[in-house]
C-alpha cells in the first residue's frame, strides 16, 4: 500500500474527544491520517539552542509522528518572522501589517532546508508527499535538490491573495517558482484558483493546459481546489457525550435561558472580532426590547502571542468587551462572555449546540472549520442559524447560512435580528441543506480527492519533467 507522508509545520499528537489542540490544521490532519498507516513530520514545538536534526519518532493512534526542534533563531524568523509577520498577514490582505525583514526570508529557507535535510532518508520509493501550508512553501524544492523524485502535492489552508496584492511581496517571483516543483497544488476554493492562475498568466508567462494544470518555469503542475471539510457524523456524535451534555446543561442554567449566540476562534486579527464585538453592540444598541435576551460568548484562546500584532489585537478586545459590558450590564446580567481559555472539542460540542446562533465573521479566511462544526453539531429538531461572512471559504458551500459583510457591523447587527426571530421551519429548512453539505463534503473526502489527485498527477515522468 501507498504509504502518505504529511508534513506541517507543527504535529501535534491526535487526541480524542477531550482533546484541547487548536487549530482546523491540526483538527483535520489528524482525522485524515489515522486511516492510514501514515507518517506525520514537521516541528515539535520545542526550542534547543543549537539545531541537532535529532529526529523523536513516535506511535499515537495508528499514525507515526516524526518531530524535529527547531532553534530559537528559527523560531523568530521563520514562525513568528516570515510565517506569521509576512506571508500571513498579507495573504489574509493586511499590508498593514506585513513585516519585510532579511533575516525572516533567511530562516525561511534555512528551516526549509533543515525540514528537506530531516525527512528526506524516510521517504521511500513509493510514498506520497503532502505538504502543508503557507510555512513550507520551498520545501519541495529543497527534497528536489536532495534528490528526492516521489510524487509531491502541497495544500495551502488560507487564501491565495489577488495578483495585485501578491506583487507587493519582495521575493514574490521565487516564492511562486517554488510552487512549481510540487506535482499538485491544492487551494480551498476556486477564487484562491483563480487570483493564482492569473498570477502565473500575467507573472510568471506560464500557460494553462487541457487537464486543469499549469505550466511555468519549465514545469508542470496540477492546480485545484479541494475544500477541506470536518469528520461532521463524528462532531454531530460528540453532542451526545457526558462532557458535551454537561456543558450544555451548565449553559442553558447559566444563561437563565436567554438566547445564546456563540462565536469560536483563535485570537487572530483575521477573525473579524472587533467588528463581531462592534455588530453586538450594535444590535443592543438598536433593539432595547431584545436587549436583555440574548448574551453573547466569544471564545477566542490566544495565539502566536510573541508577534506584537497578536498582543495589540487583544489589548484592543479586552478593552472593546469591557466598554459594552460596561455600558450595557446590569446587576443579574452581563451580555458579554469573553474568554480566552482553550476547551475541550466535546465541550465545544456541547457550546455550540446549546447556541441559537453561530457567529462566524472572519474579514478573510481559507476555509473556517468552526462554521461547519457549528452546523454539525445542531438539534435536527431545532437548530440554531449561522451567521457566515462572505469572505470564508466556507460560504462558497454554505450558502444557507446567513451571509454577511464582516466589516458591517450594521449588516451583522441586522443577520443577529433575522436569526433571533427566524422561525423553526425555517430554520430547520436551512440547517439541512447547510448538514448534507458538510456531510459530503466532510474532510475524508478531502482528504480522498486530493490523494488520488496526487496519485494521478503524473503517471509518467518525461524527459521534460523528469519527476
Ligand atoms: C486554518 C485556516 C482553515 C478553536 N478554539 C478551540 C478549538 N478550536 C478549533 C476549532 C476548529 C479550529 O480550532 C479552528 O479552525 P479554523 O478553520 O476556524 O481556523 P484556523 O485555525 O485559522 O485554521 C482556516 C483551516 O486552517 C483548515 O484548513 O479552515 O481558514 O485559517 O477546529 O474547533 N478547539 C478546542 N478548544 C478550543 O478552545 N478543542
Amino acid at each position: 500500500m501507498t504509504r502518505l507522508i504529511v508534513v506541517s509545520n507543527r504535529v501535534t499528537a491526535p487526541t480524542g474527544a477531550g482533546g484541547e489542540s487548536v487549530g482546523g490544521l491540526a483538527m483535520a490532519l489528524a482525522a485524515a491520517l489515522r486511516e492510514y498507516s501514515g507518517l506525520w513530520f514537521g516541528w515539535s514545538g520545542r526550542t534547543t539552542p543549537e539545531f541537532t536534526g535529532q529526529l523523536t519518532v513516535q506511535r499515537a493512534e495508528g499514525v507515526t509522528l516524526a518531530t524535529v526542534d527547531l532553534e530559537e533563531a528559527d523560531l523568530q524568523e521563520y514562525y513568528n518572522g516570515y510565517a506569521n509577520k509576512t506571508l500571513w498577514p498579507l495573504f489574509h490582505y493586511r499590508q498593514d501589517l506585513t513585516a519585510y525583514d532579511r533575516s525572516f526570508g533567511e530562516g525561511y529557507g534555512r528551516v526549509n532546508r533543515r525540514f528537506a535535510e530531516t525527512l528526506a532518508p524516510l521517504i521511500e520509493a513509493d510514498d506520497l508527499v503532502w505538504i502543508h501550508d503557507y510555512h513550507l512553501i520551498p520545501l519541495a524544492r529543497e527534497l528536489r535538490a536532495l534528490g528526492v523524485k516521489n510524487r509531491i502535492g502541497f495544500f495551502l489552508h488560507i487564501p491565495w491573495p489577488a495578483h495585485q496584492l501578491m506583487v507587493t511581496l519582495p521575493g514574490h517571483k521565487d516564492l511562486v517558482q517554488a510552487l512549481f516543483d510540487y506535482d499538485l497544488i491544492g487551494f480551498q476554493t476556486q477564487e484562491h484558483v483563480q487570483a493564482f492562475e492569473e498570477y502565473v498568466l500575467s507573472e510568471a508567462g506560464g500557460t494553462r493546459l487541457e487537464d486543469g494544470g499549469m505550466r511555468a518555469y519549465g514545469r508542470t503542475a496540477r492546480i485545484g481546489a479541494f475544500p477541506i471539510g470536518v469528520d461532521a457524523e463524528d462532531f454531530a456524535q460528540l453532542t451526545r457525550s457526558e462532557a458535551a451534555r454537561r456543558t450544555f446543561d451548565v449553559m442553558k442554567a447559566h444563561t437563565a435561558f436567554r438566547k445564546l449566540i456563540v462565536g469560536v476562534d483563535r485570537l487572530d486579527y483575521s477573525k473579524g472580532l472587533e467588528e463581531r464585538f462592534a455588530g453586538f453592540e450594535r444590535f443592543m444598541a438598536d433593539n432595547p426590547d431584545l436587549r436583555r435576551e440574548v448574551l453573547m460568548l466569544q471564545i477566542a484562546p490566544l495565539s502566536r502571542d510573541q508577534v506584537e500584532a497578536y498582543q495589540e489585537i487583544r489589548a484592543r478586545l479586552d478593552a472593546l468587551s469591557g466598554r459594552i459590558n460596561g455600558e450595557y450590564a446590569d446587576i443579574d446580567w452581563t451580555p458579554v462572555r469573553y474568554v480566552n481559555k482553550t476547551y475541550r472539542r466535546d465541550q465545544l460540542a456541547g457550546l455550540y449546540r446549546a447556541a441559537q446562533v453561530g457567529l462566524v465573521t472572519p474579514k478573510r479566511d481559507g476555509m473556517n472549520l468552526v462554521a461547519k462544526e457549528f452546523v454539525a453539531a445542531q438539534d435536527p429538531e431545532d437548530p440554531g442559524v449561522l451567521i457566515l461572512s462572505r469572505f470564508a471559504g466556507a460560504a462558497d458551500q454554505l450558502r444557507q447560512a446567513l451571509i454577511v459583510n464582516p466589516n458591517s457591523p450594521e449588516d451583522i447587527a441586522e443577520a443577529l435580528k433575522r436569526a433571533l426571530s427566524m422561525d423553526r421551519d425555517e430554520r430547520i429548512a436551512r440547517w439541512k441543506v447547510l448538514y448534507d453539505n458538510i456531510v459530503t463534503e466532510d474532510v475524508t473526502a478531502w482528504r480522498d480527492a486530493f490523494v488520488a489527485a496526487l496519485s494521478g498527477a503524473r503517471e509518467t515522468p518525461t524527459p521534460e519533467d523528469p519527476y
